[in-house]
């Protein structure tokens, strides 16, 4: 992981930064059994502090070890970071409804509606310094909003995990997704290699495969992608968003 880089005054203007999920209420129920023990905290929003101390303010740490000076073992703060895209209120709800529908038939546990997101680019463990250099990058992305179309459901029977996704991608994903991986890989930052797949993950540890006919097309339009933070506690994982970038409209 190379060191910290630009300054992020360039590209502050352009980014905005806001709750994950919009909203960080939980439909009643969620907290009950089979329901993926994940909760979201939800930053304020509308501050006026510059991105960069926005940036820092929400790097609540992890500890990865690291060896200092004199070779002795010291905790570095680090952050399991991923871009993503989250939903509205009214397309997290209509997902919800989907992960509930494959949890009553295939069992598991169902995603928790502030948490269902879809991840564009895993960084994982990344030194907390790299907030800054993050958010940079990203704004320096010059993506397009567009129509999603979940009209498929899949089973990973490797993992267990149900999932909804596009049958068509858009161009305009696929063009942000290699947007962000490009700039990412460049600047130094390790990522998978395998190829982008884009999905909801909605059912974790489900225990049977769906056996129905594919749900109804959901659509979603997307307007923007986040910078999150997920969190593990004893309480379960957590994510924060970081930062948020809006996507340019097709006049
Ligand atoms: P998933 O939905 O298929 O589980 C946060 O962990 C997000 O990053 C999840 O949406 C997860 O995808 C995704 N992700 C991608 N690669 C990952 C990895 N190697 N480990 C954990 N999560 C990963």
């Amino acid at each position: 992981m190379p060191g910290s880089g630009a300054s992020l005054s360039a590209s502050a203007g352009g980014i905005r930064k806001e709750g994950a999920g919009g909203s960080s209420k939980l439909a009643a129920g969620e907290g009950s059994k089979g329901v993926e023990g994940e909760s979201s905290k939800v930053a304020a929003r509308g501050t006026s502090k510059t991105s960069a101390e926005e940036g820092r303010a929400r790097a609540g740490t992890n500890a990865s070890s690291g060896v200092g000076e004199g070779g002795s073992a010291q905790k570095l703060p680090s952050l399991r970071l991923f871009f993503a895209l989250w939903p509205d209120a009214v397309t997290s709800a209509a997902l919800h409804a989907r992960a509930r529908a494959l949890h009553a038939e295939c069992g598991g546990r169902a995603m928790r509606r502030d948490t269902i997101h879809l991840t564009l680019a895993f960084l994982g463990e990344t030194p907390a310094w790299e907030v800054e250099r993050l958010l940079a990058l990203a704004g320096q992305v010059d993506g397009e909003g567009f129509a999603l179309v979940l009209d498929h459901v899949g089973n990973w029977k490797r993992n267990r995990v149900l999932w909804t996704g596009p049958s068509i991608i858009p161009p305009a994903l696929t063009a942000l997704a290699q947007g962000l991986e490009s700039r990412l890989r460049a600047a130094g930052f390790a990522l998978e290699e395998r190829a982008f797949s884009p999905h909801v993950t909605l059912v974790r540890d489900a225990r049977a495969a769906p056996a129905g006919p594919q749900l109804a097309a959901l659509r979603w339009t997307v307007a923007s992608f986040v910078l999150v933070a997920s969190e593990r506690s004893a309480a379960g994982a957590s994510y924060r968003t970081i930062g948020r970038w809006p996507l340019k409209q097709r006049g």
